[in-house]
């Protein structure tokens, strides 16, 4: 064991040499050895003496090298701005109810679902195509906590409770709190979850047809031996954004009504689900197809049969990320795939939509979510970690550095917080024609907004607990390789401000309306609050220059600004 290495060996030697003796252990076996042996054998025993000093030393210091590992509470309990937004919202009798489970939630969160998270994370999925035999069986091994975060999520409700509605309007904002509370200890689950909202919520867009009624029963159950997620395979081997002109598959009628969908789909992210959306150009008898957004129709199909045998599918690879490694993502090769035609022929895109607004919406929840991790942690850590003489938390410049990641966490949490509220308001036919502008303007604001601003607080905070930061297993990276690619799932950052101006140019202005009157009551209501004025001041000035701006712009410079227009609509709403 001697022959370890010693670190600074050479300072522990000096101070040894000196006299300085310590009171480690080994300093006092000096004293009580040394008897009854010749100078050979007690110049030997004096060497090995000193080597145990110094190594007692090298240990004692890597001792105290030791940092105190930053940890997160009950998360629910701990997130005072959640807290006291649903006090200030929440009905007393749903806050009540709805409190007591968060609680629950946050503490089963805390002991059973982080470590099965981690679980996740350290066994990603593995594809087997062939079996011993030589047979194509295309089997994605998925480890035993992800099976068991599919049962969890249907056990707490995390699809139905949007579902059932149990408590009215605000039944879509619970949901999104649960689902921000689980986001960051899901281990990926988050990502079939989104898409199964998204499912769930065009099937019943599309009246919940016979044909589809036990799906939409399986996405929204509570059951887990019934509940089924689904994905959402729209990107194509010629890209993910323009899918109008990037979707090749191809789908033919059958004799008996249903289709067989012929194509690969590049990127199907959770490729376990257990059904999925996609779209598709139905062949004419000519096989002829009609290209562009005009010719894509939307299909329903199940992955598997009840034996678990694909349904005409090969699984080309799993994905090699960057980041959601806990979680599948393949190429697929629709190899006549089964399948239901859910739209009218055509409307392919428009009927996808409503899937897309969730998801989008659940990134959201996302983006929130893991601001709030890394914050949380880095706020820990400061009270923990000294450097300089005293706790990090008591160096101002530090607290700055995070007070303004906290800042940005807030206003993320409050526009996701406005616009899971307006959803619940639409959902129950409580919404008005301007809130329902709105949360459609406020979707793609949100999406681009927050997924920018999760990756850039996840390099922030990282870089707050210095070199540990970007040390694996700490699993901080873990957190950031995640949050990266929320700007680019669910529509990159240029697609979505493009999406933007789709919004306000599809409602006729009438979207922009509503969002600078809605802006107007804020600020009034703000401005009786003398603390605020200098806030409300700024984002009168804001809401100014955003005015001058579109009354100097034509719709090709627009176009061009999109980007940076949306940033100010997400800057000013959230302000
Ligand atoms: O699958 C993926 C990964 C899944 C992982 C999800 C997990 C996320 C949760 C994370 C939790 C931690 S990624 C694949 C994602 N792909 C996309 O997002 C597609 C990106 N591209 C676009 O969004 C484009 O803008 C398209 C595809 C929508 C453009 O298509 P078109 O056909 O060129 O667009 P059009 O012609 O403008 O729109 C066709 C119709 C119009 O309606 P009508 O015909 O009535 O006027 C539009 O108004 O669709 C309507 N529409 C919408 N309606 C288009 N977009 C929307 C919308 N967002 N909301 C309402």
């Amino acid at each position: 064991s001697c022959r370890l290495p010693l670190r600074r060996s050479s300072a522990t030697c000096k101070s040894w040499q000196s006299g300085h003796l310590l009171p480690w252990d080994g300093c006092q076996m000096l004293n009580i050895k040394g008897t009854n042996m010749t100078v050979g054998q007690e110049q030997q025993a004096s060497m090995k003496e000193k080597q145990d000093v110094e190594m007692h030393l090298a240990m004692s210091e890597t001792d105290a090298l030791f940092q105190e590992q930053p940890e997160t509470g009950n998360q629910y309990l701990e997130d005072t701005l959640l807290r006291s937004y649903l006090k200030t919202h929440l009905p007393p009798k749903v806050l009540e109810e709805v409190h007591e489970d968060l609680e629950r939630f946050g503490k089963r969160l805390q002991t059973e679902i982080q470590p099965l998270s981690w679980e996740c994370e350290r066994n990603p999925p593995v594809l087997q195509q062939f079996d011993a035999w030589g047979r194509r069986v295309d089997h994605i091994h998925t480890c035993s906590a992800w099976r068991r975060m599919k049962e969890i999520s249907a056990e707490e409700g995390l699809i139905a409770e949007a579902y059932e509605k149990r408590y009215s309007n605000w039944s879509r904002l619970y949901q999104a709190v649960k689902l921000y509370l689980f986001s960051s200890s899901s281990g990926g689950f988050s990502c079939p979850l989104a898409m199964t909202d998204g499912a769930a919520k065009v099937i019943e867009a599309l009246g919940t047809p016979g044909s589809l009624k036990n799906a939409f029963d399986r996405l929204t159950s509570r059951d887990p031996k019934k509940f089924w997620t689904s994905g959402q395979w729209m990107t194509e081997r010629r890209g993910g954004s323009d899918v109008a002109n990037g979707t090749e598959t191809v789908a033919r009628k059958q004799l008996d009504g249903t289709y067989c969908l012929y194509g690969l789909k590049w990127f199907t992210s959770a490729a376990d689900s257990d059904m999925t959306l996609t779209l598709a150009r139905v062949a004419d008898a000519e096989g002829q197809c009609t290209q562009g957004s005009r010719g894509l129709s939307l299909f329903f199909l199940r992955v598997r049969d009840e034996e678990g045998k694909l349904n005409s599918i090969q699984v080309q690879r799993l994905k090699d990320k960057l980041g959601t490694r806990q979680m599948a993502t393949a190429e697929l090769w629709l190899q006549g795939a089964r399948a239901e035609l859910i739209s009218a022929e055509g409307r392919g895109v428009a009927a996808i939509s409503n899937m897309l607004n969730i998801t989008r919406i659940h990134n959201v929840i996302g983006a929130v979510a893991s601001m709030r991790r890394m914050i949380s942690l880095s706020r820990d850590y400061a009270r923990k970690r000294v450097a300089f003489g005293k706790l990090l938390k008591d160096h101002p410049l530090h607290m700055q550095t995070i007070a303004r990641m906290e800042v940005q966490v807030r206003g993320a949490f409050l526009l996701l917080m406005e616009i899971v509220r307006l959803l619940g308001l639409a959902e129950t036919n409580l919404a008005s024609e301007q809130e329902q502008l709105l949360l459609r303007l406020l979707i793609p604001v949100a999406k681009l907004y927050t997924g920018k601003q999760a990756s850039a607080v996840a390099v922030e905070a990282m870089e707050s607990f210095g070199g540990q930061g970007y040390m694996e297993d700490t699993g901080l990276p873990v957190i950031l390789r995640d949050a990266l690619v929320l700007s680019i799932w669910e529509g990159t950052t240029n697609i979505l401000a493009l999406d933007v101006l789709r919004s306000l140019a599809k409602s006729q202005g009438r979207g922009m309306a509503a969002f600078l009157s809605t802006l107007q009551k804020k600020l009034e209501l703000a401005a009786g609050t003398e603390e605020l004025s200098p806030a409300v001041q700024r984002t009168r000035e804001a809401t100014g220059s955003l005015r001058q701006f579109m009354a100097a712009t034509g719709s090709e410079s627009l176009e061009l600004a999109a980007r940076d227009f949306s940033y100010s609509l997400a800057r000013i709403y959230t302000g």
